[in-house]
């Protein structure tokens, strides 16, 4: 197993590298975007020129592998998963910041076997960070092993969430009313932009969790092992276990804050990929 997933880390850098570069090209801002399911939901042509040239590339050398990619699905394919390998896809998260050359955009790509993340890389092109994890093998940037802090509570916690690209009331409410219960208790809130970069800043040790409601599961598949091999845990924003459909996630560097942050939080419950 271990072999087969070194080779399917190799084949997988090495396309998100030279995707990387698509983005890097359009650096200072790619002005020409599709709305999708929403005025502030984004699509640009090079979301979907990343993703053909991930999946291509992947399924020439895996053919008998699945996938799951943002724009795909987008575009009508079903959002399967299976207990087959399936490479779930991001080619741009954070489209909002790369139309507006805000610079935290990145590829996320991660791989399930049997429904769980064996293996994630998350690419920023224009920060030169690229996060890598295999299961069992720890989580790294640029090559250097990193890890989560040690931050057990909420009081001592730098804490990253999203408002998401939807304007819907109920979920409006939801993110005031967590923004004005998490300022009150904790060090204070960040918001990259991008899902999987929140993740991983949270594998790195710079924040200290992450969560929100909304997400799809090309948002956190990469995020969900990088933060797990880093020696954070991954939960349901609730306090149970992590479901990759149900658009919902918490994660953090220890156990005890998760659950602070489960018990604090006002929940929010969108429909399920
Ligand atoms: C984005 C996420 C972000 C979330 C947005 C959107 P995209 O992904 O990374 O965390 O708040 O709603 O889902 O659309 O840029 O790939």
């Amino acid at each position: 197993m271990s072999d087969k997933l070194d080779e399917y880390f190799e084949v997988a850098v090495s396309l998100v590298k030279t995707c990387g570069n698509l983005i890097i090209e359009h650096i200072n801002g790619c002005k020409v975007f599709e709305v999708k399911s929403c005025d502030i939901d984004f699509v640009t042509e090079i979301d979907k020129k990343v993703e053909e040239t991930l999946i291509g590339g992947l399924s020439k050398r895996f053919p008998t592998h699945k996938f799951i990619g943002e724009e795909s699905v987008a575009s009508g394919a079903k959002c399967e998963l299976t207990d087959d390998p399936t490479w779930i896809i991001d080619p741009v998260d954070g489209t909002m910041n790369f139309v507006h050359g805000f610079p935290h955009s990145c590829i996320s790509v991660g791989l399930t076997i049997n429904k769980e993340s064996v293996l994630g890389i998350i690419y920023n092109p224009i920060l030169q960070q690229l996060f890598t994890a295999k299961k069992g093998q720890g989580a790294f940037l640029n090559g250097r092993q990193i890890s989560v802090s040690q931050v057990k509570e909420l009081h001592n916690a730098l804490v990253t969430f999203e408002a998401g690209t939807s304007r819907d009331e109920e979920k409006s409410h939801v993110v005031f009313e967590n923004f004005k219960r998490i300022i009150c208790k904790g060090h204070g809130v960040r918001s990259l932009g991008s899902a999987a970069l929140n993740m991983a800043m949270v594998a790195q040790g710079g924040a200290d969790a992450n969560f929100e409601f909304g997400i799809h599961a090309w948002d956190t598949a990469a995020g969900d092992i990088l933060v797990r091999e880093a020696g954070g845990v991954v939960i349901d924003p609730a306090g149970g276990p992590f479901d990759i459909l149900a658009r919902r996630v918490l994660c953090a560097s220890t156990p005890e804050l998760a659950q602070e942050i489960a018990n604090t939080i006002a929940q929010y419950y969108p429909e399920r990929d």
